[in-house]
This record gives C-alpha cells, sequence and structure tokens, in this order.
C-alpha cells in the first residue's frame, strides 16, 4: 500500500507533469527537488533537497512508502557533475530508502544506458548496456546499484529507460523513443502498484511504429500504451534537415554518441 510517494527532482519537466497526473492518485505525494518549486496543495508536501548529502537524503525520504527517482544529472555533464548528482546521490537514495524501509523505487534510467545500439537492431530489456555517454554510465550504474539492492534488501526495483518525453515527437530520432504524460504515468504506475515486481527494467517509450525497442516485459506487467508518435511523423520529418554525423544517424542515442567521439573504427 503506498500512502507517502515521494517524486525527487520534481521541479523538472517529468516531475511537473506526474505532479499533476499523480495528483490524488496516493494519499500524500511528497515533491522534492534542489531548487525551489510551486507551494504544496491538498494531499502534497513539498521538499527542498541536495541529494548529494546523505543526511539530507535521509530526512527527504523519511516515512515514505514508494519513491520515484528523477532527481540528479538529466543529460550529458562534465564527469564532476555526474559524480555527485547521478553516483552519490543516487547511492544517498538508494541506501536512505533502505534505511527508511522503502518498499519500491520506480527509477528514471534512460535510452542512453544502451544509446550505442544501432538503430537497425531491435533491443529488448535483457541486452547488456552500451552507455553512449557519461551521462548513460549513471543510468546503467543506477540498473545495477537497483539489482544490489532488490537482492540483498528486497527493494521493489523498476527501472524505465525513459527515451524521451513530450506532448509530442521533436524529430526523427523521438519518432522512434517519444513517451507520452499518460503513457509514463501509466508506467510509473505499474511499478509503485503491481504486487509482484522485484527486480525489472522496461522502455519508457510509447506504443511508436517506429520503435527500436521489444518492450514485452512492460506489455507482460500490464503496460498498454495509448500513444504512438506515427500520426506526427511526416510532420516532423519534413522540418528535419538530413542528418550529417554518420555515428549520430547509425546508433540509438543520436548525438549522444557522436560527441567527443574519437575511435577509428566503430565498434560492431
Ligand atoms: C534523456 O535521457 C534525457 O534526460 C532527455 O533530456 C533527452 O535528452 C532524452 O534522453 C533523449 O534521448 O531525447
Amino acid at each position: 500500500m503506498m500512502n507517502r510517494v515521494l517524486i525527487t527532482g520534481a521541479g523538472g519537466g517529468i516531475g511537473r507533469s506526474l505532479r499533476e497526473t499523480l495528483r490524488g492518485v496516493y494519499p500524500v505525494l511528497r515533491l522534492s527537488d534542489r531548487v525551489a518549486i510551486a507551494p504544496a496543495r491538498d494531499g502534497e508536501e513539498v521538499d527542498r533537497t541536495e541529494i548529494s548529502d546523505m543526511a539530507s537524503a535521509q530526512r527527504m525520504v523519511a516515512d515514505c512508502d514508494g519513491i520515484i527517482h528523477l532527481g540528479g544529472i538529466s543529460g550529458e555533464n562534465t564527469w564532476e557533475n555526474i559524480l555527485q548528482g547521478n553516483i552519490v546521490g543516487l547511492y544517498n537514495v538508494f541506501e536512505a530508502a533502505r534505511q527508511a524501509g522503502v518498499s519500491r523505487i520506480v527509477m528514471a534510467t534512460s535510452n542512453h544506458a544502451v544509446g550505442f545500439y544501432r538503430r537497425d537492431r531491435t533491443i529488448d530489456h535483457n541486452v547488456m548496456v552500451r552507455p553512449d555517454s557519461r551521462y548513460g554510465v549513471s543510468k546503467a550504474f543506477s540498473e545495477a546499484l537497483g539489482s544490489l539492492y532488490s537482492d540483498k534488501h528486497g527493494i521493489g526495483f523498476f527501472g524505465v529507460r525513459i527515451g524521451n518525453f513530450g506532448t509530442s515527437p521533436i524529430d526523427k530520432r523521438r519518432l522512434a523513443i517519444w513517451i507520452s504524460p499518460r503513457d509514463l504515468t501509466q508506467l510509473v504506475r505499474i511499478g509503485l502498484e503491481h504486487p509482484d515486481i522485484r527486480y525489472e527494467i522496461v522502455y519508457g517509450v510509447s506504443d511508436n511504429r517506429r520503435s527500436w525497442y521489444d518492450n514485452a516485459n512492460a506489455m507482460r506487467l500490464g503496460y498498454r500504451p495509448e500513444d504512438d508518435s506515427e500520426p506526427q511523423a511526416a510532420q516532423v520529418l519534413s522540418a528535419e534537415p538530413p542528418g550529417a554525423d554518420p555515428i549520430a544517424e547509425a546508433r540509438q542515442g543520436g548525438t549522444f554518441c557522436a560527441d567527443e567521439y574519437s575511435a577509428k573504427t566503430p565498434r560492431d
């Protein structure tokens, strides 16, 4: 039973959206961010926490039953920032959750944990990670940390490899990985409420005809996405100039793969 659910990174785009779509679903939503966010309404608690500080993370998770962890750095960045936000901060949230007896963690992992797979491959939740950036490595780390806390401490972990969240797809790559607000809400609720989750990885994508993912694991757990990027495809494609970088064009992670690329020959 989820009484109090914590959303970290509640001030970001996904956090602000889930704040609305989960309003009233659980008795209490605790909304936390490192920056100030809109004041609490009925059924909400607002918190301001820097997760790279363990004592602060412990205060943040106290009395929570489930966590939706969106906090940290949400794209490629310096190693120092990734280290503090997505490695140290992530560890603090998981360890504080263990100490507080939290039963479920829904983790915003990312398509960039597997971004170096080629676009002509369909991948499922069992493939080895192939991060395309320091950011992608931190998301792979979150999946490994989730596995440890699931195996060793019994916390239910639901890792959602989010594609691109928004009200509509914004370019050719995102036609394959787009997820709508209502589809992400559905997935997050499965992660918090499904009775049998111990450790699961799913893709956070809508029912896109151009998807690179076999999302059978999400479907097995009851996910029935309602949206598809295809109706927007013609408009998106007509507005986009042809891509110039062969690495970005061939790989699922796009420019995350091409940035800082220096290999003389591509792997596979
Ligand atoms: C992500 O993981 C990022 O959080 C988001 O900002 C986008 O860059 C997205 O991936 C994407 O691949 O479009």
